[in-house]
């Protein structure tokens, strides 16, 4: 039997309005393009400012400028969100992250996820290993994946850096953060990933 073309067209045209709906609406985050401020971001440590450089070089957007500093070498998680998750859910995480040449010493910009026991993100529960660059002058992106272990009901994603013991301070950009659940499209999902977290540069 056949289906009469039409409705099967109608079929296809609503499986692709709603994948385009599910992915428009899994990043977690909230001002995560940073178009005009660091807005909804708030400050942990360090110092921060909205910068005009775009990871996509929109005159529209910009990117968020961080500084990490401290004794030694340190990392330093410099704006933050706290993201209600579910416990046993793997999510994904990434950024663009710019190291500007120039610096005194060498550093690190990261994506730093910790896990807590409450939603404000106070009850520190876990902490998931982290995805960073290294390149400078040129926008990678960074990106990982972690499960959420046991107990652990909210994540605090932070744009972080680290810095060599040598330097005072060191600094990156960084745009276009994301945190979301993993689908279940996802490659590795049912299995579980044993290489999460793995950094990657394009
Ligand atoms: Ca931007
Ligand atoms: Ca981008």
């Amino acid at each position: 039997m056949r289906r009469p073309r039409k409705t099967l067209l109608v079929y296809v045209v609503f499986l692709v309005s709603f994948a385009a709906i599910v992915s428009a609406q899994r990043n977690l985050l909230a001002n995560p393009r940073f178009d005009s401020d660091l807005s909804e971001w708030s400050p942990l440590a360090g110092a921060a400012q909205w910068d005009p450089l775009d990871s996509d070089g929109s005159q529209f957007s910009g990117s968020a400028f961080i500084v990490g500093e401290g004794v030694g070498t340190s990392r330093t998680q410099v704006l933050v969100q706290c993201i209600p998750v579910n416990e046993g859910w793997w999510y994904e995480l990434s950024s663009d992250v710019y190291i500007m040449q120039g610096q005194t010493d060498s550093g690190l910009g990261l994506v730093h996820l910790n896990w807590y026991s409450d939603t404000l993100c106070t009850d520190f529960v876990d902490v998931s290993q982290t995805t960073f660059a290294t390149t400078v002058e040129e926008w990678v992106q960074v990106s990982g994946s972690a499960q959420v272990p046991p107990g652990a009901i909210a994540g605090r994603f932070a744009l972080a850096v680290e810095k060599s013991a040598e330097a005072d301070s060191f600094s990156a950009n960084f745009d276009d953060a994301f945190f979301g659940p993993l689908t279940i499209f996802a490659d590795d999902f049912e299995s579980g990933n044993a290489e999460a977290w793995s950094a990657t540069t394009r």
